[in-house]
């Protein structure tokens, strides 16, 4: 059978540092996300006999025996095992967004992947399941398995049964909320954000401070989505990345994402902000900043970004849908 589905890919306000299980992908701390509307990946997955290995193409490059080829024939070996089929299975992949642009392609990829291989597969999963099975392939991913904004309840069982993607509020509830990502590097980074975190729970003196703080900011991030508070969630999203940087920068040895052109950015958005442009600053594992703002300050905020040096693009999003099933394959 053959399936395709579109997931969305998505930003956290409250980051996922680290794990406490690597075979199950479980996390030492929950998270809080916004998915992200047309940020996207499609995925067309067929299962069949005819196939005598894994076929994975994505962006029309056929991948083999590379990292990311591996973590898709694992994927596939999970949902092998969990409807009992055993065909191999022929993968296509597009994002509508750079792959090296530093923008979590792998949140949307294995959500896509996860709900394309499911159907083909024969099960139906629903949102909740969707998101465990993600999980296994990319943490990030569990969040793209459900719209607006997102928690993924890191559990407490030792098996992740518990550990999945909860729907906070809907697109809707917040429409104005808008997230602008600045492209200021496309250059593939050093240290992968898997091996980033392994690292720093193993060496960073101020992990232990993450984890002790990190509760408060996910309840205030919360309560701020729900009474559609945007300082509350804006002043504790920037907090929050500044204190996982600080946790990355403090490991040995050291990593550092940002690059100058991440500090221009950050300057400016203290020096806006203290003048009255309402906008708060995020950063993931990477050099580009992603910049939060209502609706009506958009224009003049890309405006102000496009003119920072260093800043060679600007994507704004919306909050976005939960993955979806659609007919249009991609072979
Ligand atoms: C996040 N990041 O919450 C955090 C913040 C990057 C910084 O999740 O090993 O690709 O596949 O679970 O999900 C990026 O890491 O790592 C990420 P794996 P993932 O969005």
């Amino acid at each position: 059978m053959k399936s395709t589905a579109i997931a969305n890919a998505n930003i956290a306000l409250v980051k996922y540092w680290g794990k406490k299980d690597k075979k199950l992908m479980l996390p030492q701390n929950s998270s809080i996300s916004m998915t992200l509307d047309g940020l996207n990946t499609i995925t067309t997955v067929e299962f069949d006999k005819k196939y005598d290995k894994d076929i994975f193409v994505l962006n029309d490059q056929e991948l083999r025996e590379n990292k990311e080829f591996e973590k898709v024939v694992k994927h596939l070996d999970l949902i092998r095992k969990i409807s009992g089929t055993r065909e191999k299975a022929k993968v296509v992949s597009k994002n509508n967004f750079p792959t090296a642009a530093g923008l979590a392609s792998s949140a949307s990829g294995f959500a896509a992947l996860s709900l394309a291989g499911a159907q083909a597969a024969g099960i139906d999963l629903d949102l909740k399941e969707l998101s465990k099975l993600a999980r296994r392939g990319s943490g990030s991913a569990t969040r793209s398995c459900q719209g607006g904004f997102v928690e993924w309840q890191k559990g407490e069982k030792e098996d992740g049964s518990d550990s999945y993607a909860v729907q906070i509020a809907k697109p809707e509830h917040w429409p104005e909320f808008r997230m602008i990502t600045t492209i200021v590097s496309t250059v593939t980074k050093k240290v992968s954000s898997r091996a980033g975190m392994a690292q720093t729970v193993e060496t960073c003196p101020m992990y232990k401070a993450w984890l002790d703080t990190v509760n408060e900011d996910l309840k205030k991030v919360k309560r701020g989505i729900l009474e559609k508070d945007f300082t509350l969630v804006g002043k504790t999203t920037e907090s929050n990345c500044l204190k996982m940087h600080a946790t990355m920068i403090t490991t040995q040895p050291a990593i550092v994402y940002w690059m100058p052109a991440t500090l221009e950015i950050i300057h400016a958005i203290l020096a806006w902000r203290e003048k009255g442009l309402e906008c708060y600053f995020t950063i993931d594992a990477g050099p580009q900043v992603k910049v939060i703002c209502l609706e009506k300050d958009v224009s003049e905020l890309e405006k102000r970004l496009q003119a920072v040096e260093g800043v060679k693009k600007t994507i704004v999003c919306k909050p976005g849908e939960e993955p979806k099933l659609i007919n249009e394959h991609l072979f």
